[in-house]
């Protein structure tokens, strides 16, 4: 496992669309395994490949107390979001020292591949549902000042 740089404001790299992984190889195994280790290091709960500077769609979260469930979601989509949000303070690796409240959807309902490959779907909220929008944001070159 390698940490890798962060890439940091203003940074025109994380305003890069990614695109969807093919298939899950040894390499996006490697990239997951890297993306982890590097969120783990920064304290960071999720992590997207755009912060690394790689350009396809993989996310690495853990909202653990415990920092002991690690995800690994490759190609996520948001299939539902509820019409009710919630106000959260939110803060970015990519964005050091700066926090700021966003306001988003309460409930999402999201669909993935894991990091065996299966296609999982499932409901998020909370910490949980927060942090999958923020990081599918970064995804579409997204950053949470824009909202
Ligand atoms: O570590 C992080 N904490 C956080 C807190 C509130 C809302 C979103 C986040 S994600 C952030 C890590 C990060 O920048 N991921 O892209
Ligand atoms: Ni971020």
């Amino acid at each position: 496992m390698t940490i890798k740089p962060l890439i940091i404001l203003p940074d025109p790299v994380l305003r890069q669309v990614s695109k969807p992984v093919e298939r899950i190889d040894a390499e996006s195994l490697q990239l997951a395994d890297d993306m982890l280790a590097t969120m783990y290091e920064a304290q960071g709960i999720g992590l997207a490949a755009t912060q690394v500077d790689v350009h396809e769609r993989v996310l690495v979260m853990d909202v653990s107390e415990e920092r002991n469930q690690p995800l690994v979601l490759v190609n996520p989509e948001l299939v539902f979001k509820s019409d009710d949000l919630i106000e959260g303070e939110e803060g970015c690796l990519s964005v050091p020292d700066f926090y700021d409240e966003v306001e988003r959807p309460k409930r999402v309902k999201l669909r993935y591949l894991n990091y065996q490959g299966e296609q999982v779907e499932e409901w998020a909220e909370g910490m949980y549902a927060v942090c999958i929008q923020h990081e599918m944001d970064h995804l579409q070159g997204t950053l949470f000042i824009d909202h």
